[in-house]
């Protein structure tokens, strides 16, 4: 392949199956999870919680290398708003994202093996947990820089604006972006254009170890609102009021309403980061950690569709799982000699002497 051939064109090295951009993951085209029954977000519930679990067990065992951000404790958010969305949406989600994706229909399997840094990985295990994407399924990407998912949805509504589609896209942001400026910059911008955007806030009162009661000026509400855009405050932990939250504000950008803002309160179980078994923090007391326990989603939807038929489910979950750290770790790590490969679009190479 010569550099600075027309994009477009096949590169004579091309890897197979990567002829299609954003085409990432080896394998069958998935489809977008279905969550339209109380027990399949349920299902979905436990499948993020369990997830997560045996995902820390492998970051103590040092099989995922550098450390994640369990998404512990809020996966009524994820299971909420992804319920809402159609199989043409897209979302951008954070460093915190598992629970985005997943509930999206991303492959647990491939994503263990994706968090290990495997072939077998839903981007080869070149991204990890902080860069997890998925175009088929609209999933624009994990990401490492708060607030950057914002501007990415905004963007990626705007182009399904002008394409005539009534896809919507989510932006999921922590209370640590309320103060990014590209945060703002995106909400004017979605405002203007009245783009099809769902911003959701996912509150869980902590950037890192600064509490957001000392971080945030106004509130996130307010923010919206001084843009015009219609804005509601959830119960984060219940999967219920999010989903019909999202509901309403997906409908309403769909039929060319424009944005809509969630602040959906919230709380980690778990540390920000693994990292943070390691140290001794003191910035949450034991009694706030577990009043926020208390209020579990899992249990509450487990109540909805009775214990009996949960247990069952919570099994079928664990034996997904078992077999996706087999797939997981029996899939190889990849060829040091192509790390170079898949760093440009389809068409693009580095320039000839570049160092890579
Ligand atoms: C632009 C930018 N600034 C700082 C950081 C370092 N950083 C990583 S996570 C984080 C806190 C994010 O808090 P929040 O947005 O509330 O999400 P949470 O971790 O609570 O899910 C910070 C400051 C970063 N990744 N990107
Ligand atoms: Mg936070």
């Amino acid at each position: 392949m010569t550099p600075g051939a027309p994009a477009g064109t096949t590169p004579a090295d091309a890897v197979p199956g990567d002829t299609v951009p954003g085409d990432t993951a080896p394998g069958p085209s998935p489809a977008v999870a279905a969550l339209d029954t109380p027990e399949r977000r349920y299902r979905m519930l436990r499948l993020i919680r369990s997830f997560e679990e045996r995902a820390l067990g492998l970051v103590t065992s040092g099989v995922i290398t550098g450390g994640i951000h369990p998404y512990i404790g809020q996966e009524a958010v994820a299971v909420g708003v992804c319920a809402a969305l159609g199989a043409g949406d897209r979302l951008a989600s954070t460093h915190r994202g598992h629970g985005h994706v997943l509930a999206r229909g991303l492959d647990p399997a491939r994503l263990l093996a994706e968090l290990a840094g495997r072939v077998g990985g839903s981007n080869r295990g070149r991204g990890g947990s902080m860069h997890a994407a998925d175009l088929r399924l609209g999933i624009l990407g994990a990401n490492g820089i708060v607030g950057a998912g914002a501007p990415i949805a905004v963007g990626a509504a705007w182009a399904d604006l002008r394409a005539g589609s009534d896809a919507v896209a989510v932006a999921f942001f922590g209370d640590g972006a309320l103060n990014q400026g590209v945060l703002l910059e995106s909400l004017n911008l979605a405002a203007m254009w009245r783009l099809p955007v769902l911003f959701v806030c996912e509150n869980n009162g902590y950037a890192t170890t600064l509490p957001a009661g000392t971080a945030v000026a106004g509130s996130a509400v307010g923010r919206a609102a001084a843009f015009g855009i219609p804005a509601a405050e959830v119960d984060g932990m219940d999967t219920e009021a999010v989903r019909a939250a999202a509901e309403e504000a997906v409908a309403r950008a769909r039929n060319g309403g424009g944005p809509g803002f969630l602040e959906c309160r919230t709380y980690r179980f778990e540390g920000h980061h693994t990292m943070e078994r390691l140290m001794k923090l003191h910035y949450r007391t034991p009694e706030e950690v577990a009043a926020w326990r208390e209020r579990d989603p899992l249990p509450r939807a487990a109540g909805a569709i009775g214990a009996g038929r949960a247990a069952a489910l919570d099994a079928e979950v664990a034996a997904e799982l078992a077999a996706a750290e087999e797939f997981a770790l029996a899939s190889p790590h990849p060829d040091p000699a192509g790390a170079a490969d898949h760093l440009y679009a389809s068409g693009l190479r580095p320039r000839a002497g570049a160092v890579v």
